[in-house]
């Protein structure tokens, strides 16, 4: 099949999400073209199988906001025409799904169906999509899709809760590459680097926004640390990084806490992992987290969103409620007070990952490709 995918090209969820897709569509043989503003972070090949499409804004001074969606959807038309695309897949809402609704029209203009797939992962419904300012579009986009799909039901649910949504949300969950991370681990893991044999390592990752808690990350290990010889790695960037800085100096742990900024050498990271903090706001899937466990990491989280489809309490990890920091330091001082017990935490994390292996969710990406061929 020629698919064309749409997506953020950023360290965020659903950038990776798509790209790691794309990649494995292309790796089956299929043909994919990205199109967005700049090449995807973790797209780090290209070849006859898979292109990249860059979008670009001309700068005018008249506008104080470039139209994106204008260029992106010009470039949808451009590439669906040159390459003759039978799907675009669009990820995020916000602008993908707009922007691919209106190459389909102008497609349609010029005699050629394209079929629209638009994935939401989250933020596009939860803090931004359901916004007055952007909410008539985004139920607008959903509803004029071919097939909509959501990373998790938690995510489903909310869709149908926050829009008046008219056709049937599937639910395929995001996914993972397991020997990445089985491959980093034998080959690279160098964890004395980082730590004495006797500490144990936390480790979250994200983009440092507010959802993400970070301040609540480091309260979490200052409780930890104190009963248990540790270290905590913060891996991303974003807006809330200097105050998690700032909290970590005046708390006096500036020592044992290491901000290491954006990483595209994930998995190797999380090789070095005990536990994984993330006591975000809410998350619809939680990719990171899936990352961490296929490291063999156990997770500390919240209860909120779709992370219960991901971390199973008392077996995985454990789920605390929103900013019971309290609660989430005795559970991942329980894990990590034995070697028995971190052992078969972190164990059970890398089999649950299983069933998010990639080899089950590209067939259903592929199944719902050929579903749209079929309807043409
Ligand atoms: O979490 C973010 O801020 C980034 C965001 C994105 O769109 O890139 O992540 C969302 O999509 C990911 C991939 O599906 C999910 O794993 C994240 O849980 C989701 N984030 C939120 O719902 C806050």
């Amino acid at each position: 099949m020629k698919i064309g995918i749409v997506c953020y090209p950023t360290f965020g969820g659903s950038g990776v999400v798509a790209t790691e897709l794309g990649m494995a569509l292309a790796d089956n043989g299929h043909e994919v073209h990205f199109i967005t503003y700049n090449q995807p972070v973790r797209l780090d090949f290209l070849s006859h199988k898979l292109h990249f499409h860059r979008v670009i804004i001309e700068e005018y001074p008249l506008f104080q906001y470039q139209p994106y969606e204008l260029a992106l959807s010009s470039k949808m038309v451009e590439v669906v025409e040159k390459y003759q695309l039978e799907v675009l897949h669009v990820h995020y809402a916000i602008p993908h799904a707009y922007a691919a609704f209106m190459a389909k029209q102008m497609l349609l203009e010029k005699g050629i169906h394209i079929k629209v797939v638009t994935t939401l992962h989250g933020t596009d419904i939860t803090l931004v999509g359901s916004h007055p300012t952007y909410k008539t579009a985004v139920e607008f986009s959903i509803n004029n899709s071919d097939v909509v799909t959501a990373v998790s039901n938690n995510l489903k649910q909310t869709t149908n809760q926050l829009f008046n949504i008219k056709k049937d949300i599937k639910v395929v969950y995001n996914f993972i590459d397991i020997e990445k991370y089985n491959i980093a681990e034998e080959q690279e893991c160098k964890r004395d680097a980082l730590a004495k044999p006797n500490e144990r390592i936390l480790t979250h990752i994200s983009n440092f926004r507010p959802v993400k808690r970070v301040e609540d990350v480091i309260k979490i290990f200052y409780e930890v640390q104190k009963e248990i010889p540790s270290k905590l790695l913060m891996i991303g960037e974003g807006p809330e990084r200097e105050k998690a800085e700032v909290l970590a100096k005046k708390l006096g742990i500036k020592d044992k806490v290491f901000f290491l900024g954006n990483s595209t050498e994930i998995a190797k990271i999380l090789c070095y992992s005990d536990v994984f903090l993330l006591p975000s706001q809410t998350e619809s899937f939680g990719l990171a987290a899936l990352e961490a466990m296929a490291a063999k990491t156990a997770i500390i989280s919240t209860n909120t969103g779709g992370l219960p489809e991901v971390n199973i309490h008392g077996e995985t990890g454990y789920l605390s409620n929103l900013g019971d920091v309290a609660d989430m330091a005795k559970n991942a001082i329980s894990i990590l007070k034995d070697d028995v017990t971190l052992e078969r935490f972190k164990q059970n994390a890398k089999d649950h990952t299983k069933r998010f292996s990639i080899k089950n969710i590209l067939p259903v990406y592929e199944d719902i490709y050929k579903s749209c061929y079929k309807n043409k």
